[in-house]
């Protein structure tokens, strides 16, 4: 037997930080390679999409949330945390869609729109532990039925968001009956509802999620601990599986054709803050990682893993039929050290010239979400835009960013990604979370004294491009 001679402290020393060195060296040029790819790729982007037209079956859509559009939710936490803020950022009757959804599906109509993402309000639908109210499904089979008639095809949320107020009393996310607390929400709805959704999408954004309600507070229950945070992301992780496996038992029980079950993932441009800087550019690499990638890779081996910080083995593996992103915009990170929570790094004002800015000070990046389906084509699932828009007081400002980020989708549809469909947020302006009422993101105008809705330019364009299935430049 051979005895490996044992290196030396100073030896191994040596050999990590090189080896360190090289990681951060192939990090640094493969984003270079990425960007340069990129760049020229949207250059072109004219000439390459002449003679690209949409699929016929492509769902063209727009979206919303039930707390955000409804109107008086009163049994769920967000009404409970409005309580303690000021008066004019409470929901309210925040739309009316309750009330006024026959005449939205109708203006959604009007603009050649073929799907509707919305989602359910739980609360609504089981206002006490295990105690289910049918007038609330029955309203939602309605919405449901009137979108089909009008060649609309429903696109459903279990959760976006908001929990009722008897699971905040369980503990909320943070108990460990939540994920079967959900499984048995959805089996509900499923049943009641199943019949007419082809499409499901279980939770909204979970890293949004933890990260405004259990890391920085912003959101209820406003906590602010990682440990809690990776808590609550292992119970949503769970709370998926058990949702999907639910939804598909139902389907087979009931002899529907088999549904679409997938999350909407959102995602995040991370840029290093100086392009020079390898260390700032690992930190992007860490954060997209991390923030964009993870929750759907647990999904996907049914298994996720930080070293040392984080680990999770769900039930199954394989549980996503697509996988919905929500693109907005791009953020720029520095680095601040060598610990994990410093690689990570800060958010950070970049010194060369970003694009123009939303009314939430967001960048508008529409090369991002080219970057983001070329990057999600690797798990071989159809990718749906769950979510894409801007919020602004200059509509022609919104024609634009429809229109570009209609380009960034075409091109990757061009060279081969599965992009199966594109919904703009939002169908109407609503109720923005914790910055009220003022972003107004919305394909329709709404004024919040009288509930009238208008059609804005913006809404025109967008069906101009539904109807032609084609950009024009
Ligand atoms: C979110 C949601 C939506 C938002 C939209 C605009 O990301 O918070 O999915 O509810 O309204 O993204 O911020």
């Amino acid at each position: 037997m051979q005895i490996q001679p044992q290196k030396s402290k100073y030896q191994l020393k040596v050999s990590i930080c090189v080896s360190f060195a090289l990681f951060i060296f192939v990090v640094g040029c493969a984003s270079t390679h990425e960007t340069t790819k990129i760049t020229r790729a949207w250059a072109v982007a004219a000439t390459t999409l002449q003679d690209f037209t949409f699929p016929k079956d492509f769902l063209w859509g727009a979206g919303t949330s039930s707390h955000q559009v409804e109107g008086n939710n009163t049994n769920n936490d967000w009404w409970q945390w409005e309580q303690y803020i000021p008066l004019n950022m409470r929901s309210g009757q925040a739309c009316d869609e309750w009330n006024r959804f026959e005449e939205d599906f109708r203006l959604a109509q009007t603009l050649g729109l073929t799907a509707y993402r919305f989602s359910l309000e739980w609360s609504r639908i089981e206002p006490a532990p295990g105690q289910f109210d049918n007038s609330a499904l029955t309203h939602y089979r309605e919405m449901i039925l009137s979108l089909k008639s009008k060649g609309i095809e429903p696109i459903v949320t279990l959760n976006h968001f908001t929990i009722p107020l008897w699971l905040v009393n369980e503990g909320g996310w943070l108990s460990d009956k939540s994920p079967e607390f959900f499984a048995q929400y959805v089996q509900k709805a499923t049943e009641a509802l199943g019949g007419d959704v082809h499409y499901w999408i279980t939770l909204n954004e979970p890293a949004v999620y933890t990260y405004k309600s259990y890391m920085i507070g912003q959101w209820p229950p406003g906590e602010k601990s990682t440990k809690k945070a990776f808590n609550v992301v292992k119970s949503l992780a769970r709370a998926h599986v058990l949702a999907y496996g639910k939804i598909k038992e139902v389907y087979a029980q009931k002899g529907w054709p088999e549904p679409k079950v997938g999350i909407a993932q959102q995602v995040l441009i991370f840029a290093p803050c100086s392009s020079y800087s390898f260390r700032d550019k690992l930190s992007a690499k860490l954060r997209d990682g991390m923030i964009n990638h993870l929750f759907v890779q647990a999904l996907i081996q049914g298994k996720a893993r930080i070293f040392g910080v984080f680990s999770i083995k769900l039930p199954k593996a394989g549980t996503l039929d697509f996988i919905g992103l929500n693109y907005y915009t791009r953020e720029y990170v520095r680095s601040r050290g060598f610990l994990l929570s410093d690689i990570l790094g800060s958010e950070c004002v970049p010194k060369n010239p970003r694009g123009k800015k939303t009314c939430l000070g967001w960048e508008v990046y529409p090369q991002g979400l080219y970057t983001f389906i070329k990057a999600f084509s690797k798990y071989k699932l159809p990718i749906l835009i769950s979510e894409n828009g801007i919020c602004t007081n200059d509509d022609t400002q919104r024609s634009q960013f429809i229109e570009e980020h209609l380009k960034a989708v075409a091109l990757a549809m061009k060279e081969g990604a599965p992009v199966i469909g594109y919904l703009y947020w939002s169908l109407i302006d609503n109720y923005e979370w914790a910055e009220g009422f003022a972003p107004r993101f919305g394909l329709i105008e709404v004024d919040y004294t009288t509930q009238d809705r208008k059609i804005r330019e913006s809404a025109r364009k967008y069906e101009e491009i539904i109807r032609s299935g084609k950009l024009i430049f």
